[in-house]
């Protein structure tokens, strides 16, 4: 069975799959992280248990911009062609480089395709969708490589370090796991390295306050290497099991941001063995092609073990997950589909291809 028929019958229409009997209550209805909550009210209700069921819902409601660009224009053009021909292959071909997924990857897809459809004799581009779907993910679905999990330490405090240019999200996405790992139990601490832009630690402070968490941070232009210095001293006197580490997208030039980061990482490592444990760089979707670069450039300067993709549900693009993938040959382990606490999940590429493709479905 193909990749799109077997992500089909899990989620359409399928209730046994997300049965009800798997749904985890939270304990109590927090304070809402987004603020344009008026948009939100359809899931905000059910918002009493988060479900698995749930959790497809953030993706669907997260990717709908993208499935009324990207995924509408692929429909159209399905619709408009009654024959699969030269000029159904060069529209469709735009739409994909269009959608952000990367020009290496469009053009090897589009020779699978074609391939597909000379040997097997497909004429009706209805037959081609299902197919579309399935090649342009199978290659992300088979690789085990590109794991959503976070590599939690054996003991000892599991550190996290954030990386990324201003206005990403680095701050709120930090903010929303921070919530996440403190409602699974986990006791957790954020330490405010970015001290550098005017604000940024009071900002970080009143996320720890929002989402009840513990926080450490200095005064603005404090060395950041002796901020988490402190953090993980704490962290490791009063047993903390996850610290966040906020750093400062905005320096001056790439030798300070290179610097900085390795002095903090030099910190990191003698305070904890093994540390930090993931280096994660977050990546604004709505940037294209220029969040790829970035990605790029981070790789060369410090060991990012992972992305998180924000702003998802501000792109009608969609594809830019499959580009990271090519280009950049680090997983995805979260996103962000909304302002909401709730709207950070772990990047699951099932329920993604759901919630892009399913009006096709
Ligand atoms: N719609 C949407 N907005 C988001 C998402 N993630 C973050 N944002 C918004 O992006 C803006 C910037 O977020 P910050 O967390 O302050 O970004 P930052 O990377 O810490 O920025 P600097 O501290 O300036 O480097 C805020 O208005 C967030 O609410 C998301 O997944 N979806
Ligand atoms: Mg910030």
């Amino acid at each position: 069975m193909g990749l799109f028929q077997k992500i089909k019958d899990m989620f359409k229409g399928n209730t046994t799959s997300f049965d009800d009997k798997n749904e985890i209550p939270v304990q109590e209805k927090e304070e809402e992280i987004g603020e344009n909550e008026e948009e939100n009210v359809e899931i905000e209700e059910e918002q009493e248990t988060v479900s698995p069921k749930k959790e497809v819902k953030i993706y669907e409601k997260g990717l709908t911009k993208s499935r009324k660009g990207f995924v509408s224009n692929l429909m159209s053009l399905t619709s408009r062609y009654s024959k699969v021909n030269e000029e159904y292959f060069d529209e469709l071909e735009e739409i994909l480089i269009m959608a952000d997924i990367g020009v290496h990857t469009v053009m090897s897809f589009m020779d699978r395709l074609r391939d597909r459809v000379r040997k097997e004799k497909i004429e009706n581009p209805e037959d081609l969708r299902e197919i579309i779907v399935d090649e342009l993910f199978i290659i992300y679905v088979d690789d085990s490589i590109m794991t959503n999990k976070i590599h939690y330490a054996e003991s000892g405090p599991t550190v996290l370090l954030f990386v990324g240019v201003n206005g990403v999200g680095k701050t709120t996405t930090i903010a929303k796991l921070a919530w996440k790992l403190k409602e699974e139990g986990k006791k957790v601490l954020l330490v405010a390295g970015d001290t550098f832009r005017a604000g940024a630690t009071k900002q970080l402070e009143e996320w720890s306050q929002k989402v009840g968490v513990d926080f450490v941070g200095k005064e603005e232009g404090a060395d950041p290497a002796s901020v988490v210095f402190d953090g993980l001293k704490k962290a490791k006197a009063e047993d903390y099991d996850v610290v966040f580490i906020d750093t400062a997208g905005r320096l001056q030039n790439r030798v300070n941001l290179m610097n900085e980061l390795e002095k903090i990482n030099r910190v990191i490592a003698r305070e904890v063995e093994g540390a930090p444990h993931e280096t994660l760089l977050v990546l604004d979707a709505t940037t294209g092609q220029n969040g790829i670069s970035q990605a790029k450039k981070f790789k060369e300067i410090t060991n990012v073990t992972g992305i998180v993709l924000t702003k998802l549900d501000g792109t009608a693009k969609g594809g830019i997950v499959l580009a990271i993938k090519e280009e950049v040959q680090l997983p995805v382990k979260y996103i962000g589909l909304g302002e909401r606490k709730e709207d950070l999940q772990p990047f699951d590429i099932e329920k993604y291809i759901y919630g892009l493709f399913k009006d096709m479905m």
